[in-house]
């Protein structure tokens, strides 16, 4: 039995020895260990051993079994001091590579001026309202004194979704929706996306941006217009800057303007940039016409008002001497980024 033991050990030892992984070292430890093992089997070959040598030949069991143990443990942290050595050199981090740079996004130039826009008007006290892309014909047109007959239909090119339903050519719909509701003065801002079915060159797209102002209150006149549309071109141009009102005509304003300004880039003395007449248009304006109050519900006899609208790419371009609105729509983060 002793001799058969110490054989045992020997064969475990020398296995133990030749483990060259993990997984080998525990098969190992199973054979000789586990239930099946060569140990439990001698503990199970006891019976034949005479009573009175039991306990010996149990101690001498154990103490082999103990041996084997600390071997295997041994042998353990050996073959895993290894794998981790392995893993650390195969997964070495040279610190001094250049980090990879993130790709940072750009205000688009056509946010940052309808913000600014917004901004000068919320300082004057005005609302920002946003409404439908896709609009009823009755508030694109109807509401705004345009009839189905009228030939400003045809200078608008609008996209029909159906007979009577349109991507907004302006985004008057928005101020004919809150003049709807009832709730006076108004004094409101609508800026957003409107479709032309335009031909599309540098200065025009099928789908580009207005901002579009509402003011009605008592006794408003065509001189609030004025003062209020000076001070925004001087606060978006700069203090310096004149502007000057020439007749024109719109379907939903009467009187109807159209707004120049001196040209920001030679004052007024006429240069490239304003092809030498000192002055560049810039919006469209007028005292809202009796008929578009009443049609929504406004007393023209009592409230009076006035709006305006400008296209928001004109401004941009205005403003940061863009040539083609093309470049606006591109998305190419090298040209978004100078502004
Ligand atoms: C232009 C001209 C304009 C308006 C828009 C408006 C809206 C309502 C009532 C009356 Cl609800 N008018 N909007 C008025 C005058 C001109 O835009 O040339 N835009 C680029």
């Amino acid at each position: 039995m002793k001799e058969r033991l110490a054989k045992i050990k020997e064969e475990v030892l020398a296995q133990i020895e030749a483990s060259d992984s993990l997984e080998k070292l525990n098969e190992v430890r199973v054979s000789a260990l586990g239930k099946k093992g060569a140990l439990t089997g001698i503990l199970k070959s006891m019976k034949d051993v005479a009573p009175e040598d039991r306990p010996k030949v149990g101690q001498m069991v154990n103490d082999v079994r103990q041996e084997l143990e600390k071997a295997l443990d041994a042998e353990k942290s050996k073959l895993e001091e290894i794998v981790r050595e392995a893993k650390l050199k195969s997964e070495v981090i040279d610190v001094t590579l250049p980090a990879k740079k993130n790709q940072v996004g750009h205000r688009h130039p056509n946010a940052i001026v309808q913000e600014e826009v917004e901004r000068i008007f919320i300082g004057m006290g005005y609302e920002v309202v946003e409404g439908p892309e896709v609009e009823k014909d009755y508030y694109n047109f109807e509401a705004l004194n345009i009839p189905k007959d009228h030939p400003a239909r045809d200078e608008q090119d609008t996209f029909y979704v159906t007979e009577d339903i349109v991507l907004r050519t302006q985004t008057s719909p928005v101020q004919v929706r809150t003049m709807e509701k009832g709730k006076l003065p108004i004094r409101m801002i609508a800026p957003g996306r409107v479709f032309r079915s335009d031909e599309v060159d540098a200065t025009h797209s099928p789908s580009f941006h207005q901002i579009e102002g509402l003011v009605i209150d008592k006794n408003i006149t065509f001189s609030d217009l004025k003062g209020t549309l000076a001070e925004f071109a001087k606060e978006l141009f700069g203090e310096e800057t004149k502007v000057k009102f020439r007749p024109h005509h719109f379907p939903f304003t009467e009187p109807s303007a159209e707004m120049d300004m001196s040209c920001f880039k030679c004052g007024g003395k006429g240069c490239r940039f304003c092809k030498g007449s000192g002055w560049i248009e810039i919006l469209g304006c007028g005292m809202v016409h009796p008929k578009v109050l009443k049609m929504s519900g406004i007393d023209p006899e009592e409230y009076s008002g006035f709006a305006f609208g400008v296209g928001l790419e004109r401004i941009t371009l205005l403003k940061y001497e863009i040539d083609d609105m093309r470049l606006l729509y591109e998305n190419d983060t090298r040209f978004l980024k100078q502004f």
